[in-house]
């Protein structure tokens, strides 16, 4: 039998978020970078995620020659750390060039802007020792369906990670799709669709997905089968644990804190698969609460911790036997009750 998986922790800067919602101010003061390394290495997370301007502040503003150089000072900034950098992500969605989408938009000049930038975000990672870029298609989507054709978009998505392959022959292009929010509807919503985009690429096998438990429940799907799904293409490459109630908007609470049997069950199926033996990374993607004091500032990302770690025990003890004599009756009513007694404890 295989040998339990250690597995590694990873969060990114975004997480250390100074509760501002659309309603309100920050309720938080902002933490420098330093402050944030210095937290996830008292946390006990080996890695950090990093979009392209987390890596380089104000990364618009400065030439390519001088965005490579910080990059290069940032990996012997992480490497006296021993901090990991696990994937890097273009921020498409919060430039005035991206407002109708990146590799959507209407506009030829703006899909040109988000290819250039998402090629940067592949030289950036390659600069900070990682292989891995993440692509949350946060604004590839509509607000009004008739604005855009959904198959000329698929056409444009595809053109675009062709792109990005093209530009690095070892990059890994890692999906993470979201079914709403920035948009009313987002071309990519579902693993499902990210690995099937994936066939319509020059290298498919360089292109896999990253699964955020709340945007798969945002989907209405569970993600412990979203796992299973994708890791059954050996294509679930990096992760976003989190948790939500239910259909509003992306509340990224901490692990578990919504729905522990939800919870219970993606644990479950990244044990089942085998989920961090290639070195991939748990990351939480979480935020803290709006009603959060700074002196607490860490503990949604603590918390997810311990509750997985946790959730792994459960997995690991679970009455396997029970459940399996259980199931061969087709008596579920009573394995219902033993996955419930054995989440409570007993
Ligand atoms: C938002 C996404 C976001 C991404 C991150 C990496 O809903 O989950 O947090 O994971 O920007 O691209
Ligand atoms: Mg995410």
């Amino acid at each position: 039998m295989a040998k339990p998986t250690q597995y590694r922790f990873c969060v990114g800067p975004w997480n250390f978020s100074e509760g501002g919602d659309p309603y309100g101010p920050t309720t938080r003061p902002a933490k420098t970078f330093d402050w944030k390394l210095a937290a996830l290495k008292e946390l006990g997370f080996e890695a950090m995620m990093f979009h392209d301007d987390d890596a380089v502040p104000e990364i618009g503003t400065k030439s390519a020659a001088q965005v490579l150089k910080e990059a290069k000072e940032l990996k012997k900034r992480l490497d006296g750390e021993g901090i990991v950098a696990e994937m890097v992500a273009p921020r498409l969605w919060f430039a005035p060039e991206t407002i109708d989408g990146g590799y959507t938009s209407n506009d030829k000049k703006q899909r040109r802007y988000a290819i250039d930038r998402s090629k940067q975000t592949i030289d950036i990672a390659r600069e900070l020792g990682t292989d891995l870029i993440v692509l949350w298609l946060a604004r590839e989507g509509t607000y009004l369906r008739e604005s855009k054709s959904g198959a000329r978009s698929t056409e444009l998505l595809v053109e675009a990670l062709d792109a990005m392959l093209k530009h690095d022959k070892q990059a890994r292009l890692c999906i993470e799709p979201k079914p709403n929010e920035p948009m009313d509807h987002a071309y990519i919503p579902t693993i499902g669709h990210a690995l099937a985009i994936a066939q319509l690429t020059r290298d498919p096998k360089r292109v896999g997905a990253l699964i955020e438990s709340a945007h798969s429940i945002l989907a209405g799907l569970d993600p412990a089968d979203e796992i299973d799904f994708a890791m059954s293409f050996g294509k679930l490459w990096s992760l976003h644990l989190n948790d939500q109630n239910g259909l509003k908007f992306d509340q990224d609470k901490p692990f578990g804190s919504a729905n522990l049997r939800v919870a219970f069950n993606q644990v479950r199926a990244l044990e089942r698969n085998g989920y961090g033996r290639k070195g991939e990374y748990v990351a939480f993607d979480v935020h803290p609460f709006r009603t959060t004091r700074e002196e607490h500032f860490l503990k949604h990302l603590d918390n997810s911790k311990k509750t997985f770690l946790r959730l792994v025990e459960k997995a690991r003890s679970f009455p396997t036997k029970e459940a399996d004599a259980l199931i061969a009756d087709r008596n579920y009513q009573d394995l219902d009750q033993l996955v419930l007694e054995h989440l409570m404890g007993k």
